[in-house]
């Protein structure tokens, strides 16, 4: 029975999920110490997850409280074909590690997690799995926190576009002139496929201006000075101004494309870490503190 509920979850390939134990954490590893820290949208078991950068993250940051904002796990995907490698596991050990050093770890399963939605309530290996959350800042905001798949509905009509990303942008502009070497042959008009594809980008980054506002306003409508989700894939902070108060609207970003986390400082102040800027920044001290340190060797 309990096989056969697997196999439903992860195909018939329940017998290559890796049995090795994971790599351990860097010991003496100096993390800086946040309030809080918000990541969502790690679609572990795909290989668009960017595994060896959050695992950096992990390794550098430590926070009293951790949300874990949906779209951890892509369970849509791993239906279809299994996908798990090690370093997949590897993040998921060094969350519940995280939660038995006494970080608070609250997981609000998204829309490619919702499988998890069922054990809303319930507690595992000390992570607390709920459907939304609120978290109060040290200077005493009250933010509403969830995944943001619950706006689906209501921007349904324009919900594809969210998908049409830069990417895909520049190959359907390559993709324009071949296509139109082939219509000329045929003695066909020009057709610009990169004006149909500049009109698409357009109302994708419409639509996801609209979804800020969107949410921002189920935010104020609830009473709460801000919200805190994932789901688009596009981290950013914006204000909108809802029956004469300010609302605050935070995404955390993605592990899949931006690499973003959303951190809270000690005072209450809030910030989106663009991690690969982050790996930059921390390269470049490393290089100066070698520097200085060779020049007094030689002094
Ligand atoms: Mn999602």
């Amino acid at each position: 029975m309990h096989s056969a509920d697997l196999s439903d979850l992860f195909g018939d390939n329940v017998a290559s999920f890796p049995l090795n134990p994971p790599a351990s954490e860097p010991e003496g590893n100096a993390r800086h110490r946040y309030r809080t820290v918000w990541i969502s949208d790690v679609h572990l078991g795909t290989r668009g997850c960017n595994a060896d950068l959050l695992i950096d993250f992990l390794d550098h940051v430590d926070s009293e409280t951790m949300y874990l904002v949906g779209d951890i796990i892509d369970g849509w995907r791993l239906k279809k074909k299994f996908y798990w490698p090690t370093t997949h596991n590897d993040i998921v050990w060094r969350i519940m590690k995280r939660a038995r050093r006494g970080t608070r770890v609250v997981y609000i399963p998204g829309n490619h997690d919702e499988m998890f939605r069922q054990f809303t309530g319930l507690n595992f290996g000390g992570i607390e799995i709920r459907r939304a959350a609120f978290h109060d800042t040290a200077d005493g905001r009250r933010l509403m926190v969830l995944h943001g798949d619950e706006f689906d509905a209501v921007m349904l009509s324009h919900r594809w576009l969210a998908f049409v990303g830069d990417h895909a942008y520049h190959l359907m502009m390559k993709c324009n002139h071949a296509l139109n070497a082939v219509r000329r042959a045929l003695g066909k008009p020009y057709w610009s496929l990169s004006k149909a594809a500049k009109h698409k980008v357009k109302n994708a980054v419409e639509f996801i201006g609209k979804y800020e506002e969107v949410v921002a306003r189920a935010a104020g409508e609830c009473g709460v000075d801000g919200v805190v989700c994932g789901h688009i894939h596009t981290a950013e902070f914006r204000t909108f101004l809802h029956d004469g108060r300010a609302i605050e609207y935070w995404n955390d970003g993605d592990w899949v494309e931006g690499c973003n986390a959303l951190v809270e400082h000690h005072d209450g102040r809030m910030e989106i870490l663009h991690w690969p800027d982050e790996i930059k920044r921390r390269r470049a001290d490393e290089a100066a503190t070698d520097a200085s340190a060779d020049a007094r060797e030689a002094a």
